[in-house]
């Protein structure tokens, strides 16, 4: 979709800073993080909600969650998908959160929920 902000950065219109990428799905750390690490997973397909995605779409979005959270070394973390306004959705195109919860002893991070 033209003007979509996450339909740019799949395009490469917009710079962000690429974590994982395939032919149905991107990730990318979140432009304003909750706590270190925050990632973005979205399908590529454009869709504002979840219904508006073909499951094949959505299928390896949690894979990749899991992946990038190994990847990160953090075992502790939220998977979350704001669905509509009264959900806090801001961005109309799907995309699921993976927000690491840093240990307390560690001072990293900032607690959920902040918005
Ligand atoms: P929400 O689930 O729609 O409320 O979250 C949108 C997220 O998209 C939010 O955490 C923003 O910081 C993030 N984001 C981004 O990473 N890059 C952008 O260009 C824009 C929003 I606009």
């Amino acid at each position: 979709m033209a003007a979509c902000i996450f339909c740019k950065i799949i395009r490469g219109e917009i710079p962000s800073m690429k974590i994982f990428e395939s032919e149905k799905t991107l990730a990318f750390l979140d432009i304003g993080p909750l706590a270190k690490g925050h990632s973005l997973i979205i399908p590529k397909f454009h869709g504002a909600k979840l219904h508006d995605v073909p499951d094949e779409h959505l299928a390896e979005i949690i894979s990749v969650a899991k992946r990038i959270a190994v990847a990160q070394g953090v075992e502790d973390y939220n998977i979350l998908q704001n669905n509509g306004r009264i959900a806090h959705q801001v961005v109309d195109h799907v995309h699921f959160h993976m927000i690491p919860k840093p240990n307390e002893k560690e001072g990293l991070g900032i607690s959920w929920p902040t918005k």
